[in-house]
């Protein structure tokens, strides 16, 4: 799997890999061990990376992979589930308390106003598979597995788990997924709509990159409002105040707003009607 991209390691992580690269950040889950199954610390630390690759004006598109080319993720670490949830080795633990912190991931790539795009080598599977979902575009390996698992290990994902992977695939095959809890391969997937394209594996990483140069060359603010419209459709609510959101930021940057703050500032009046009436 190799691009020819020269990355450059950044942060002090244990669970994850992040790297950024002419304009890209590369999040990398680094627990091949367990087919990079997501443990608390794992979810911590990728939101850690998620928030600098989005805070960083440098970066436009955002790579989400797993470590080798056995999986992308296997889920939550079902060795480190507990009564109520995930056990990790912080305070909240310490407490007897687990969590169930993947959703606030979840949400966070989908509020991310930067396509995210999974880089799919072997398994997605359960939570693993819900995070390509929730990610804009998959590029998948010849060799990529997908599916669900929930109904067979004790737990399901009746969020963007369920409703999204519905509105990706259609009701009838959403069901199949989550009621049989069978593997589709890589092919399958992209007969369903599930994954953009299937490529061999050794051309995985230098297909995504070309796939995020492609994306880079375009306006980042159009690709940012059409994340937030496209998103803003099943997101309901939450997903319109993104998008207000982001509405008042462009009109932030129009001379008619600022014209408002610098009339409130010099103490005057604002002029207004310099500005037309658009029909
Ligand atoms: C991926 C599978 C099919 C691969 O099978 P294969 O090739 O036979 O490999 P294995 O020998 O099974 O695995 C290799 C080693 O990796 C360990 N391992 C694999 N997956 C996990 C995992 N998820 N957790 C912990 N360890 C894992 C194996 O144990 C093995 O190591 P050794 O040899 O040392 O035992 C197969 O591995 C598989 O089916 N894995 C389990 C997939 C699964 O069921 N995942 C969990 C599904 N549930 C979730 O993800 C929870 C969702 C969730 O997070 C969530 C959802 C909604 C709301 C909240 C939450 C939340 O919990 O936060």
């Amino acid at each position: 799997m190799v691009s020819g991209v020269k990355w450059q390691r950044s942060g002090e992580y244990s669970d994850i890999i992040y790297e950024t690269a002419e304009g890209i950040a590369k999040i990398t889950i680094n627990r091949p061990e367990v087919h990079n199954a997501f443990r608390p610390q794992t979810l911590f630390e990728l939101q850690d990376a998620f928030n600098a690759a989005r805070d960083d004006s440098e970066v436009g598109v955002i790579i989400l992979t797993g470590a080798g080319d056995k999986a992308f993720c296997s889920g939550g670490d079902q060795k480190i589930r507990g009564e109520d949830g995930y056990m990790g080795d912080d305070a909240v633990a310490r407490q007897g308390i687990g969590r169930l912190n993947v959703l606030d991931l979840q949400v966070q790539i989908r509020r991310l106003p930067k396509p995210v795009v999974a880089m799919v080598a072997g398994y997605a599977i359960g939570g693993g598979h819900v995070l390509h979902v929730c990610c804009d575009l998959t590029i998948a390996a010849d060799n990529a597995r997908f599916g669900q698992t929930g109904p067979k290990v004790g737990s399901f994902d009746g969020g963007y788990g369920a409703w999204l992977l519905a509105e990706t695939v259609g009701l009838k095959k959403a069901r199949e997924i989550w009621y049989l809890c069978r593997q589709y391969g890589a092919q399958e997937a992209q007969d369903m709509g599930l994954v953009n394209t299937v490529v061999p594996l050794e051309r995985l990483e230098e297909e995504t990159v070309a796939w995020a140069r492609e994306m880079l060359e375009k306006s980042p603010l159009a690709l940012r409002m059409l994340k937030g419209a496209i998103n803003a459709v099943s997101d309901g609510a939450a997903g319109m105040q993104q998008f207000a959101g982001d509405a008042t930021m462009l009109y932030y940057m129009s001379e008619e707003a600022q014209e408002g703050r610098d009339a409130f500032k010099e103490k005057r009046r604002p002029e207004f009607e310099r500005f037309p009436r658009r029909p």
